[in-house]
C-alpha cells in the first residue's frame, strides 16, 4: 500500500490534491503536512513541519514509512519577488530535502510542480514548445527552473522517479490563492458575485495560460500513477495546457451569468511586469503523447463551475 505525504497541504494545489488523494488510496495512507494548521486538506494524519527543516522532514518521513512525496511548498510569483530571499531559499532548500530523503530512503515517487513562470521574456509568446528557453525573469521563475534541472539531477545521477507538471495559472473556489499573478482570475468571481464590479491589476489585453483546478489535480495524478517509468521522457517538467485567457476575456464570459458585471484595469507595475514575460500559450503535445493527458475543463466550463461552486460557497 502506498504511503503518500503531501507537502504544503494547505496551499491552494493540496487543499484540492490531498483530499482526492485520500479518496483514491484512503485517509491514513495520505499524511498532510504544512506550516499552517489543518483546515481544508481533509481529515487523515497531519503532521505541522517547516519543509525547509531537514531533520523534521525526516522524522515524519520515518513516522509514517512514507514511500510517494507530492512537494508543493512554495512562494508564489508577486510573494516572491516581494521577499527574492526567503522564496530561493523556502523553495530551493526544501526541493533539495525531498530530493535526498526520497533518495535515502529509496523512495517511489515524488512529484513536485513547475509552472509556465519557467518561461521568461525570450521564450516564444505562442504555443511555447517542450523544450524551448528558459530566462525567466523572476525569483520564482528561476526557482522553477532551478528545481526542473535538480529534479532532472536526481533523475540520472540516482535513477530517482521524480516528476513534475507545469502548471498554468490556476482557477479554484476552494481556497483563495494569495500572492500570485494569475490570482485576479480567481478574484474577479469573488468580487463579480459579492459587488457586480472588479478593479483588475493587469490591463485587460493580458492573456495568459490558465487552467481549471480539477484538471491540475487529474494531471498530476496521472503523472504520478503512470506504472512503466520509460513513458515519463521528460524529466524536467511537462508542459500543460487546458484554455488561455485575458481578464477582458474572463470578464465577457462572467456576464454570461452576471450580464452587468463591470470589470475595470489599473495596472499595478509589478505584477504586469511579471504577466508580461510569460507566453500567451502552451504547447502540451509531449504530456498528451507519453502519458495521454486531456483536460476536461475548458473555458466555459469552467467559468460555469466556478459561478455554480462559489454562489454556494458565499452564500453559505
Ligand atoms: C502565480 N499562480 O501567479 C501562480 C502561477 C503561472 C503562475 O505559478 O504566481
Amino acid at each position: 500500500m502506498k504511503r503518500i505525504l503531501v507537502v504544503g497541504a494547505e496551499g491552494q494545489v493540496g487543499s484540492e490534491l490531498t483530499p482526492k488523494l485520500r479518496e483514491i488510496y484512503g485517509e491514513e495512507n495520505v499524511v498532510a503536512t504544512d506550516l499552517k494548521d489543518p483546515v481544508n486538506s481533509g481529515s487523515g494524519p497531519f503532521e505541522h513541519v517547516d519543509a525547509t527543516d531537514a531533520e523534521a522532514m525526516k522524522r515524519v518521513i520515518e513516522k509514517y514509512h512514507i514511500d510517494t512525496v507530492y512537494h508543493l511548498v512554495t512562494l508564489l510569483s508577486a510573494a516572491a519577488e516581494a521577499n527574492p530571499n526567503k522564496a530561493w531559499h523556502v523553495c530551493m532548500s526544501s526541493l533539495k530535502h525531498v530530493l535526498d530523503l526520497a533518495v535515502e530512503k529509496n523512495m517511489e515517487r515524488v512529484f513536485w510542480p513547475s509552472s509556465i513562470a519557467a518561461f521568461g521574456p525570450t521564450t516564444p509568446k505562442d504555443t511555447v514548445p517542450q523544450s524551448t528557453v528558459l530566462e525567466p525573469t523572476t525569483m520564482y521563475g528561476v526557482t522553477k527552473v532551478a528545481g526542473e534541472l535538480l529534479c532532472q539531477y536526481y533523475n540520472v545521477k540516482y535513477n530517482l522517479d521524480v516528476r513534475s507538471v507545469r502548471y498554468p495559472g490556476l482557477i479554484s473556489w476552494k481556497v483563495e490563492p494569495d500572492g500570485g499573478t494569475t490570482d485576479y482570475g480567481v478574484q474577479m468571481f469573488y468580487e463579480a458575485i459579492r459587488h457586480k464590479e472588479y478593479d483588475c491589476y493587469l490591463t485587460d489585453d493580458s492573456t495568459l495560460p490558465m487552467m481549471y483546478m480539477d484538471d491540475a489535480v487529474k494531471a498530476t495524478i496521472d503523472l504520478m500513477q503512470v506504472e512503466d517509468p520509460v513513458r515519463i521522457k521528460v524529466r524536467t517538467s511537462y508542459n500543460l495546457a487546458s484554455f488561455s485567457f485575458s481578464p477582458k476575456e474572463l470578464a465577457e464570459e462572467i456576464r454570461r451569468h452576471i450580464p452587468d458585471f463591470v470589470l475595470t484595469c489599473t495596472p499595478e507595475a509589478r505584477r504586469q511586469k511579471i504577466a508580461n514575460s510569460w507566453p500567451r500559450t502552451i504547447d502540451d503535445s509531449a504530456a498528451r503523447a507519453d502519458w495521454d493527458w486531456k483536460p476536461a475543463f475548458g473555458l466555459t466550463e469552467m467559468v460555469d463551475e466556478m459561478m455554480k461552486q462559489l454562489r454556494k460557497k458565499l452564500s453559505a
